[in-house]
């Protein structure tokens, strides 16, 4: 009677132990991770690129390079014409990740959000938006984009602080 009595208050120990362990995660991933991921995708679904569209390399009317360095861009300011197909090419000389996205002020704050609930999930930063190109360390890479305008819209690199650091510039396109 003794051994079963020990018994079964081992194995009710074990089960508030392994409840609250249970409860914890179940309040961590209501905490954390499906209200991130829910917001996360909310934000992809609301964001509307009214500026244009990705295109083909056959459509290019000019080719851009931009060089990322030092946290920083070496362009500022862009001028484009509506209907204008252009080919970012993006050279990453930090050895650190950078992005290319184009967007309102409004998609860019969001996509900025989105990247620093991402970094606090500790999810990857990869980004597969038709208007966002992420660099990696020493990496190359293209964003072949038309513009639809008249708009005024926002290059930046929305890795957290970056933009803040002045990744970021304006581009102007014209009717
Ligand atoms: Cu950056």
């Amino acid at each position: 009677m003794k051994m079963i009595s020990i018994f079964s208050t081992t194995a009710v120990f074990v089960s508030i132990a392994m409840g609250a362990v249970q409860a914890a995660e179940t309040m961590g991933m209501q905490g954390n991770m499906p209200n991130g991921m829910q917001s996360v995708m909310e934000t992809e679904m609301e964001e509307e690129l009214t500026f244009g569209e990705p295109a083909m390399s056959s459509a290019v009317d000019r080719t851009i390079t931009v060089t990322l360095e030092d946290i920083a861009y070496d362009l500022k300011n862009l001028d484009i014409k509506n209907g204008e197909t252009i080919r970012f090419i993006i050279v990453n000389k930090d050895e650190i990740e950078h992005e290319f996205t184009l967007g309102t002020a409004e998609n860019q704050a969001a996509d900025r959000a989105k990247m620093a609930q991402q970094a606090e999930m500790g999810m990857s930063m990869e980004m597969s938006e038709p208007n966002s190109v992420s660099v990696g360390e020493l990496q190359t890479k293209e964003l072949i984009w038309t513009f639809k305008g008249p708009e005024k819209i926002e290059f930046s690199c929305n890795v957290p602080g970056h933009y803040e650091a002045g990744m970021k510039g304006d581009i102007i396109i014209r009717n």
